[in-house]
């Protein structure tokens, strides 16, 4: 292992973070809108319009549209803007999609949110020459097979990529060199530290410290008796980009998933069934690595318009085997077939609601 001013010279980690999330989105979702500002809401239903903006497209946010602020504000600032509720259903299946391609490409892969996630590249690529082809080839197909973009950043640790990341935006790409760490990192705002709150900011902007460069100049005593031993040594870690944490599949929470694009597209049952079944498997032996049961399963399907179809059932008890797994999803399948003919181009099963361990005892284990 090679380290450099503190840090591991050996690891290559990609952070993809989805350029306006919600709202591109909608935009793939109805194309008639895309040029006209886009404002994604959540309606709180106690009056028409009270409620806060989720995101805004980048139209939007010319007028001024945030995250956070109010529908009715909204509304002012931009009556012709298009406002359209929170569909969480289609986000998360656009999530899945591009994970899947994310997966695909990385020895190991952290959802962090719906749209971001960290990729360990170390061993797929040598160097970040080759890190950097190979980001852009993944943002290209994401592009291509998902309908969006997204902005990356390459580092040699998480705390670095996800800076970098959001560095230039939208459909950005930047790299940082584990030598150009320091000189990246010193003019930020302290707040640009994923793990440094507002109130984090506040405090060292009081004591002297506007960037990153300057809170770096800090002595680790100092910060120490100011946050506490674990924040402090963590701050002064952070503002010289030292971070050693891993990139770990999350497991308790979330959903586990897998959509394929089919040969070619199709309404046949037998081919749409045999492709649930092979990804019935593949669910599995994600879930038996993880060791986690489920209690949802649905059955995406994407049309040849890229209108996302889902279909899902509740268990009543939790379970992990390939046999419920396979006859649940092929249950969805043939449900979804018969209720709706369209043309798929892609299908895919997702289990969600998850409990630690086997789920449900087999007889032999009372
Ligand atoms: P970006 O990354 O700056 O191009 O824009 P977004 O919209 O992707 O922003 P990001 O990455 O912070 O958030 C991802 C999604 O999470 C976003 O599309 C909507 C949702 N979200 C973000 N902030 C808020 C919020 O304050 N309230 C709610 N309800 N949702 C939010
Ligand atoms: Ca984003
Ligand atoms: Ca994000």
């Amino acid at each position: 292992m090679v380290i450099l001013n503190g840090i591991n010279l050996s690891r290559i980690i990609l952070h993809i973070d989805m350029d306006y999330f919600f709202a591109q989105c909608e935009e793939r979702e109805h194309p008639e809108i895309k040029g006209r500002p886009v404002v994604v809401c959540v309606y709180s239903g106690r009056s028409e319009d009270s409620g806060a903006v989720s995101t805004s497209n980048y139209e939007a946010r010319k007028f001024g549209i945030r995250a956070g602020i109010p529908i009715s504000r909204a509304k002012k600032l931009a009556p012709d803007a298009v406002f359209l509720p929170v569909n969480m259903e289609l986000y998360r299946s656009i999530s899945d999609e591009v994970m899947e391609i994310l997966r695909e490409h990385s020895d190991r892969i952290e959802q962090e949110s719906v749209d971001e996630a960290y990729c360990d590249m170390t061993g797929k690529v040598h160097d970040f020459d080759e890190a950097k082809e190979l980001a852009i080839r993944i943002k290209q197909e994401i592009k291509n097979k998902v309908g969006l973009t997204c902005s990356a950043g390459i580092g040699p640790n998480k705390l670095v990529a996800k800076i970098a990341s959001d560095f230039q935006k939208p459909d950005g790409l930047t790299v940082v060199m584990p030598d150009e760490v320091l000189q990246f990192l010193a003019p930020l705002k302290i707040t640009d530290l994923s793990g440094a709150g507002k109130k984090t900011g506040e405090r060292l902007n009081e004591l002297g410290a506007m960037t990153i460069g300057e809170l770096s100049k800090m002595s680790a005593e100092d910060l120490v008796r100011e946050f506490g031993q674990a924040k402090g040594i963590w701050l002064k870690q952070a503002s010289q980009g030292i971070d050693a944490s891993p990139v770990v599949e999350r497991t308790g929470t979330g959903q586990i998933g897998r959509i394929i694009t089919l040969k070619e597209n199709t309404n046949q049952p037998g081919i749409i069934l045999d492709a649930v079944s092979e990804l019935s498997e593949n669910v599995h032996g994600k879930l038996k690595d993880r060791e986690l049961s489920f209690r949802s399963i649905a059955f995406i399907a994407i049309s040849t318009d890229l209108k996302i179809h889902t279909k899902s059932h509740l268990l009543a008890t939790p379970a992990n085997d390939l046999d419920t797994i396979r006859t649940a999803a092929r249950r969805l399948a043939r449900a979804f077939l018969e209720e709706n003919p369209v043309m798929l181009r892609r299908v895919g099963i997702r289990v969600a609601d998850f409990v630690e361990g086997k789920g449900q005892k087999t007889l032999g284990e009372f």
